[in-house]
This record gives structure tokens, sequence and C-alpha cells, in this order.
């Protein structure tokens, strides 16, 4: 026996004897192993097939090339775990059984999510494509450079995660019958553009990444020619944040090499060089717009500081007068008539910051789309005869609490309860469901279903969202306190909704502007100010054609829409919520199309510390990401199930029975006989179907068994061969 394998044996023996036992408790056996394991700097665990993974905040050398040969191919619990193992599952299960397989990270903000994702990618990359295929190499290259991309534009820092996912990223990697990957898609969700914290637009600690880069790393000349000086702090939008320092992302390590790595990426993926210009052009205007500065002289309200509007026309094609009028107009229809309405210096300043806003969120869709466009499958060759088969990867932000939470964090929030509904139909209802169909008998095991929360939510015309929409839809002036009084009014009596009209002694809600869900993960209190604007998510007519009118045919075709005029301006758009709501109940559909693999992550304190192990902190999530039931469901379950066809495929030659070949009347028969000459008839079930093993311990015996015969086998060979 090799040592790892003895190594793999012993601690397989041991956690069966905690496992097994009589007086197993779930908590203090997931708890006590993931940490247990977690101070020996051993981040991952296996729940199943459910790999725990444990924030270590600091770089471990544990996903280098000789690691990746160590999991590349192996099943799943013949190595310890890790995120290449099931990487490397869900990679076998596409290419073994062409079944799409996706794998859901989940966890809260900053445990761990993005750095897994872009592991597992990076493993995926490193196994396929053995013959070097030059498109091959184009597509993984192309995948793993979009990181960069996405993370400088897309992420944040928060005081929860320097890097922190402000988006929520599905990816779908495409593979041809080879098993190499030749296409894939990213679907995009929701873009936070506001801090959660309140502070103005991009403002601390809410600090887009790619505006410091830019400010650091830019050169002399190119910041020149974008009228930006070094100085962050003379841009109002990212003044406050720019005191601090941004860490760096995982492209490279200093600020300047990080702003190269990612134009370089944005090279790699095939942007053409004006549309490289255009993005720092796009983000130097937002700079410099919130620079601007509105009064009104009598009823006129006139900007301050009309050189910034020249330098803004400048950066964005277009006349200064037009954006003039943009910004201090709207234009009206009136029955027939077209009229010019000036604004007041406070409807000014929320155009102008709605203005900034959406040419941010335009410019990441248009990202988003170009790097679909280079990567889409286009060689149809490879997808017939039904082979294209999919690894959908999804990152997603997590949950969040903050001081204050508004509804960015109520979307992302949803969000989670959906993934975790999700889990509990694949992981929770589907093993229980599978159990059933192979007629094991099975004694169902309860869990918390919050699909409840779920509801309140989404549901249609009672849900938060339905009455969010319901008040936007109002003609006239509409509050977030109208907004609230709905709310309480139609959700009073709900088991997870309160707010504080209704609970006026409660402590917990500070203002009467809050409202309380009682999430999975726990109890978030969100503030309704400006619920209404980021629902609607307004931007006037005028600024849609000013970017339209655009000489720069880049800008111009990121706002089609702006070639209506305000009379044809008809159709009211979907809000921020129910578009949200659409895309989550379609990505969901897609995950559920696909067979599930899922690491948890979690996060050991709220420090960033790599020494740092707040208990409580972890307790609390091994509660509520469902880990509980999830070890439950395993122990009373079967820790490998397999066809007979398959087990057979692989341990026949153990023994003679069936090696090489059995006569017996069936598979099942066959794999009966081999378990009873191993002694194993106790560990087992059978049924119809598969056989299931409950313990691992068993499994390995099997391998071992396995590896010895072939040793036997090869060294048989190697004398008939030599002729002794
Ligand atoms: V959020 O919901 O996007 O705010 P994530 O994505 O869960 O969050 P992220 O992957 O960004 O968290 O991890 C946060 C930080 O933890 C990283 O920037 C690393 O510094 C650190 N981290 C996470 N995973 C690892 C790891 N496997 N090894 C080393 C890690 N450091
Ligand atoms: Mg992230």
């Amino acid at each position: 026996m090799t040592n790892s394998r003895a190594a793999v044996m012993k601690r397989a023996t041991r956690l069966e004897n905690v496992f097994f036992s009589t007086t197993f408790d779930p908590f203090s056996f997931s708890f006590c192993l993931i940490l247990g394991r977690f101070e020996k700097g051993r981040i991952y665990t296996f729940i199943g097939e459910v790999v725990v993974s444990m924030n270590p905040y600091k770089n471990l050398n544990i996903y280098g090339r000789d690691t990746i040969e160590q999991y590349k191919g192996r099943e799943l619990y013949e190595r310890p775990p890790h995120l290449f193992a099931i990487a490397d599952a869900a990679y076998k299960a596409m290419k073994r059984r062409s079944k799409d397989t996706c794998i859901v990270i989940s966890g809260e903000s900053g445990a761990g999510k993005t750095e897994a994702s872009k592991y597992i990618m990076q493993y995926i990359a490193a196994i396929t494509n053995p013959s070097q295929r030059a498109e091959v190499e184009r597509v993984k290259n192309i995948l793993l450079k979009s990181n960069c991309v996405l993370e400088a534009f897309g992420n944040a820092k928060t005081n929860r995660n320097d890097n922190s996912s402000r988006f929520g990223k599905y990816m779908d990697i495409n593979f041809d019958f080879k098993g190499d990957p030749i296409g894939g898609h990213i679907n995009n969700y929701l873009l936070e553009k506001v801090s959660h914290e309140g502070f103005s637009f991009f403002g601390s600690p809410f600090l887009k990444i790619l505006f410091v880069q830019l400010l650091q790393g830019g050169s002399d000349q190119m910041l020149r020619s974008l009228h930006l000086q070094k100085d962050a702090s003379a841009y109002n939008y990212i003044r406050a944040g720019a005191q601090l320092k941004v860490r760096v992302l995982s492209c490279s390590n200093n600020d300047g090499a990080e702003f190269k790595a990612v134009a370089d990426a944005m090279k790699v993926i095939g942007f053409k060089q004006e549309e490289i210009q255009t993005v720092y052009k796009i983000v130097a205007a937002i700079l410099h717009l919130g620079n601007l500065k509105f009064s009104v002289d009598g009823d006129t309200p006139l900007i301050e500081n009309g050189k910034v509007v020249s330098v803004i026309a400048d950066l964005l094609s277009t006349k200064s007068d037009m954006v003039e009028k943009a910004l201090l107009f709207r234009t009206v229809a009136t029955g027939r008539d077209v009229i010019d309405k000036q604004h007041t210096e406070q409807e000014a300043t929320y155009g102008r910051d709605a203005f900034a806003k959406a040419i941010y969120e335009r410019l990441f869709c248009w990202i988003v789309t170009h790097i679909n466009d280079v990567i889409e499958v286009k060689n149809y060759d490879n997808t017939i005869h039904g082979k294209n088969t999919v690894i959908g990867v999804l990152d997603i932000y997590g949950f969040e609490i903050f001081d204050n939470n508004s509804f960015e964090q109520f979307c992302i929030n949803y969000c989670n309860e959906k993934l975790q509904q999700l889990f509990i139909q694949l992981v929770l209802k589907q093993e229980q469901e599978e159990y059933q169909r192979e007629g094991i008998p099975w004694k169902h095991i309860d869990y918390f279903n919050n699909q409840i929360i779920v509801d309140l939510v989404e549901q249609q015309h009672k849900g938060i969202i339905a009455i969010l929409d319901d008040a936007c839809m109002n003609v006239g002036k509409v509050t977030d306190e109208m907004f609230l009084e709905a709310l309480n009014n139609k959700l009073g009596k709900h088991a997870h909704f309160s707010s504080r009209k209704l609970c006026a002694t409660d402590k917990i809600l500070e203002f009467d502007r809050d409202f309380r869900i009682k999430h999975y993960a726990g109890d978030v209190i969100y503030s309704v100010t400006g619920f209404i604007d980021k629902n609607k998510d307004t931007l006037f007519q005028d600024f849609k054609r000013l970017m339209y009118n655009s000489s720069n045919p880049v800008l111009k075709m990121m706002w089609p829409e702006g070639k209506l005029s305000i009379t044809e301006v008809t159709k009211r758009p979907l809000t921020a919520a129910t578009l949200f709501k659409n895309s989550m109940i379609a990505l969901v559909d897609n995950l559920a199309s696909k067979e599930p693999y899922y690491v948890r992550c979690i996060k050991p304190n709220d420090k960033k510390s790599p020494q740092l192990f707040d208990e409580e902190r972890c307790r609390h999530q091994v509660e509520y990401l469902g880990l509980l039931e999830n070890v439950r469901v395993r122990r009373a379950g079967f820790a490998y199930r397999q066809t007979y066809e398959k087990f057979l495929h692989r341990y026949k030659m153990i023994s003679e029975f069936t090696w090489p070949n059995h006569d017996l009347p069936s598979d099942k028969e066959a794999v009966k006989k081999l378990i009873e000459c191993c002694g194993f008839q106790h560990d087992v079930a059978y049924g119809k179907t598969k056989i299931f093993i409950r313990t691992p311990r068993t499994l390995f015996t099997l391998e071992e068994l396995h590896a010895k015969m072939l040793v036997r086998i090869v060294l048989f060979l190697q004398k008939v061969w030599r002729g002794t």
C-alpha cells in the first residue's frame, strides 16, 4: 500500500467511526470535521459530492501542475477532498456520459467563490486539449482572460471583500466530442452600480477596481488624452474610496502591471484598438461627469464648470451644446407638442448620476457581449450527433448583510434564496428520490424548505417585487414610504416579513423606513430609501439620443434605442426587479436541467485574516448552507452508487467468478457474487439498476484490491512477454 493510499484509508476509517456511530450529531460532526481539517491547513472537505471550502486567506501551494496530475481522471473519493476533484467529476460525467453538468459555487461575500471558479476553470483548461489544437487553445485563452477583464470592470472593494464581485456570472463552457473546449457563453446578472453604503456613486468604501487602475496605471500620455490627472481625490465619484488601497486582482500584483494586464487581456479577447480606446474614454467621461456642478440663476439651471462639459463632449464624440442641453433640459411630449422642460438643480444632478450609471452599465454589458461573440461555438461540425456538451460554472454574489442594506442587497439575497431552493431540490430531494426509484428502503429526512421566502419575494401579484412594481406604475409622485405602506398592508401577517410600523417595540428596526426579511441565512433589515428610483431605473430619453448621435461608432452601437424620438417611446420598460426576477428564474431552470456539483464556501472570519477562526460565524454558515441536512441524508444514505455494468467493468478482476467474464444470469448477480467474495455484503444495498455502497472504506478497499490485481496482471504479462 502506498503512503498516500494508507493515509486515505486511515482517514476514511476515522471518519466512519464518527459518522456511523450511534451517538452521531450532524452538527458537531460537520463542524468539527471542517474545523479540524482547516486547522491542519486542509481547506477542503467532502460531504457526499459537495465540497466544502474554507477561505484560507493566504496563498497555498495546492493548485499547481503536480496537484492537477493527481486529480486528473481519478474517482471522487480516491484523492483527498479538493476543488479539482469536483471539477474532474463534473468533467468526467460530461465526457463519459455526454451529460451537461454544472458547478454551483455558493457562500457569502468574501467566502472564496470567485477564486474557486477561477481554479476550476484553470483545472479544466489544464486537462483538456492534449493535442494542442490551435482553435481550442484560443478559446481556452479567452475564457481564462475574460475573468481578468470582467473583474476589473465589475468588481469593487467593499468592507467584506477587497475584490467583491458586484455582478453575477454564469459561464457555460462548450465541449466537442473529444472533450475539448470549443466555445462558451457568459451571462451576467444585475451589475451593482451604486454604493451599498449610500455614499455618492462609486464612493467609498465601494470602489470599482478599474477606475483606480486607470488613474494609477495609465501612462501620462494616456491620462493627458483623457484629460485625467493621477490623483483620484480630484474626482467626486471615487474621492472617498480613493484613500483606500485597492488590493490587487489576481492577474498580477501591482497597480501599473494590473492595468496593463487588463489591457493585454482585452487585446487577447480581440478588442480592436479603437474599441479599447473607447472603453477608456467612457470610463474617463464618467469620472468627469461626477465633477459637474449645477446651480440656478433665477429659474434657469446652469452648469458652473462649462469646461468639464466640453471635455465630456470630446470623450463621447458629441457636441458640448448637446451635452449641456441633455443635462439641463428634458424633452417632453404633451399631446402633439414637444417641449423642452427645464430641470431643477436637483433633477439635473439626478439625471447626471443616472447617465453616468447607465453608460457604465452599458459598457459592462457591451464587454460581455463582445466576449460572447468571440467564444460563440461557430464550428457546427463538432456539434453534430448531439455531442456538444456543456459545463456551467456559476459564481454569483453571496448573501449580504451590511449596516445599510438597499435594493441591491434585496436582489442579491433573493438570488441566494433561489439558489438555496435549487440545492434543496437537487441535493436533498433528488438524492432521496433516487433511493425510492431504485427500491432501496428509506426513511425520509426533513429539511427547512425556503420556498416560502422565495414566494414572499417573487410571487405574482402578492410578492414584494409585484408590490414594488405596482408602486412604480402609479402615475404621479410615489414615494418610498408609500411603497413601505403597501408592503405593510399586504404582507403584515407573513411569517418572514416585518416592519417598524408593525412591531414598534422591536428595537432592531431603528428607522421607520425599514422592513425586515427573515432569510434562510439570517434576518436582514432593508432600508426602503431608493427602492422606487432603483427599480424604475429611469434614464431620460435625451441621454439615449445623445449617445446614439455620437460620431463614435462603438458608442452609437451601445445605444440603439436612442434612435427613437420622444413621441415614439411608448412602451414602459420592465422594471429592474422584474428583469432580475426573470433572469433568476431562467438561471435556475437552466441549472436544474444539468447535473449539479456543489462547492459551498465558508468564510472563517470577518477580518480577512489567515489565522482567525470565528466559531460563531462558521457555525452559522454551516447551519444555513444546509450542510447539516446534507450530512444527515448522506449518513443515512450511501457514499457511492454505480450501475452494475460500470461497477463490474472496474472491479471484475478482483474475483475469479467475474474475471475475465462471468457466466451468471445478469450483471447484478455477478456484482452480488463479487461483493460476497470480498465479504462486503453487509455494507451494500442492491437497487434495480445500481449497487449502493454505504461507507467509503469499502470503496477504498475495493480500490486497493483493484490496484493490487492490476500490479499482478502487469507482472504476469511482463513474465509472459519475456518468456520466463
Ligand atoms: V463576493 O460574494 O464576490 O464579495 P467571493 O467571490 O466569495 O466574494 P473571493 O473569491 O473574491 O470571494 O475571495 C475573497 C478573497 O479571499 C480573495 O481575494 C483572496 O484573497 C481570498 N481567497 C479566497 N479563496 C482563496 C484560496 N483558495 N486561496 C487563497 C483565497 N486565498
Ligand atoms: Mg466574487
